[in-house]
């Protein structure tokens, strides 16, 4: 007899995306749908790995959303095990998770202030600390379910996952974390607060670990066993796209991108299933005004109306966009426009010694380092590069500098005329400099 259960996480109930009210509903719909679908399934137990509701106080009626649809396993004697998420998690003692805990609609996992013993939950003390684990016993199997919700990076310095989690059989850890080689892999924000921990800090000896908080879908095997991330179960941004359509300059290339949905596991392998959501559609054009009108009206017969649709153009010159409404009747239209990138740099051999004074470069190299602090080090670098510029020796070479930096190969002939216009007055110069970039600085 095989145990089989459902993983799904992120489910994000109450989130009017974009200030759409009708978004919360067919988040709550989604949420329905794939538990609907999970009891179709028979499974014997449920993992919503945390971020169930859009924010830690939800509403009575996001409450009474989730009350109702948990009711659905509930009632076919489907236990549901779940962590908080980073979004839905609270600092008090009593998140909307106790509540539903309560009403015997889900089983709490990880630590917490009292032991928990029934059918589903049993307690053990580890360094200090109570941690309630899920139980799920069928036919002389059992699987325990280990986990924590959402837990910071701050928390990830001082206590690693295996001192706290070491499985004796079959288990499944639950986790709400970002994984530094899942963001790497799919080109998502690499910056650390997107991440918390490294695959190597997993502990050992799990069948599964039942991922939740990075909104897309990856799967990837460790020497213990299966990391898997469903996603979130609606499309969360314009990067989540089910189509992007990518201009080479000539033509459309379409790329296609993932279904959203969540995981039937049995053996601890993950299957995934699909939820029919919202799609989205991400367009990407560079061009002069004439080229992008006619090729996007060329595409908008291929873009549905349900659709929320991004239009991302690039150009040279900036031209109406209203057309855009015309061409498309979508839903939700995002228009998003931008210059084209300027070629200085390599192309033309330009090295950023050109750009910037050295003054600069340095203060650049400073504000980049990570756990920058030092503010005080910046002002004496600024006011150091003042009183270089001001003795004059060195003037003359900067206005060149600058000259360089402002390029656009039409205005040098002006240059002259503009040295004299930008020459700030001696009296001008900020005078108490000092505060005011303590001030800017500390604003950063
Ligand atoms: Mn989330």
């Amino acid at each position: 007899m095989t145990i089989k259960f459902a993983h799904l996480a992120d489910a994000h109930l109450g989130y009017e995306q974009y200030r759409l009210p009708y978004r919360a509903e067919e988040f709550r719909k989604a949420l329905e749908e794939a538990i609907r679908k999970a009891v179709g399934e028979k499974v014997d137990f449920i993992l919503i790995a945390g971020d169930l509701f859009h924010r830690s106080n939800p509403s009575p009626q996001t409450i009474k959303e989730a009350m109702d649809i948990l009711e659905i396993p509930k009632k076919e004697k489907i236990p549901v095990f779940a962590i908080e998420g980073n979004h839905d998690r609270t600092q008090k003692k009593i998140s909307a998770y106790h509540l539903l805990e309560s009403l015997g609609l889900v089983h709490l996992i990880g630590f917490s202030e009292e032991r928990k013993e029934n059918r589903y939950q049993t307690t053990e003390k580890v360094r200090g600390r109570l941690l309630v684990k899920g139980v799920f016993e069928k036919g002389g199997k059992s699987v325990e379910i280990y986990g924590t919700k959402y837990m910071s990076a701050a928390w990830f310095e001082r206590n690693r996952l295996s001192d706290y989690f070491r499985p004796q059989g079959d288990a499944v850890l639950m986790l709400h974390q970002g994984i530094r080689e899942m963001m790497e892999k799919l080109h998502l924000e690499t910056q650390r607060d997107y991440f918390e921990i490294s695959l190597s800090d997993l502990p050992r000896g799990f069948m599964y670990y039942a991922m939740g908080h990075i909104h897309r879908r990856w799967i990837t095997s460790t020497e213990s066993g299966i990391v898997a991330y469903p996603g979130s179960l609606q499309r969360w941004d314009f990067g989540d796209y089910e189509l992007r359509y990518r201009w080479d300059g000539l033509k459309f290339r379409k790329v296609a991108g993932e279904e959203k949905g969540f995981f039937i596991v049995e053996d601890f392998k993950p299957r995934f299933v699909r939820l029919d959501v919202r799609p989205f559609y991400d367009i990407r054009i560079k061009g002069d005004e004439e080229t992008v009108k006619k090729e996007l009206r060329k595409l908008a017969p291929e873009i549905s109306k349900e659709a929320f649709l991004r239009v991302s153009l690039e150009w040279e010159r900036p031209f109406d966009v209203a057309f855009l409404h015309d061409v498309f009747s979508v839903r939700y239209l995002h228009i998003r426009t931008k210059f084209g990138r300027r070629k200085l740099s390599r192309e033309k051999g330009t090295k950023a010694e050109e750009f910037f004074t050295p003054m600069e470069l340095k203060i650049i190299r400073l504000l980049g380092e990570k756990d920058f602090d030092d503010y005080e080090e910046v002002i004496r670098l600024i006011l150091e590069g003042e009183r270089e510029e001001e003795a004059g020796g060195k003037e003359k070479k900067r206005k060149e500098e600058k000259k360089v930096r402002e390029k656009p190969e039409e205005k040098r002939k002006e240059a002259p005329e503009d040295k004299k216009k930008e020459k700030p007055k001696k009296s001008e110069k900020r005078p108490e400099k000092k505060s005011d970039l303590m001030l800017w600085l500390s604003k950063r």
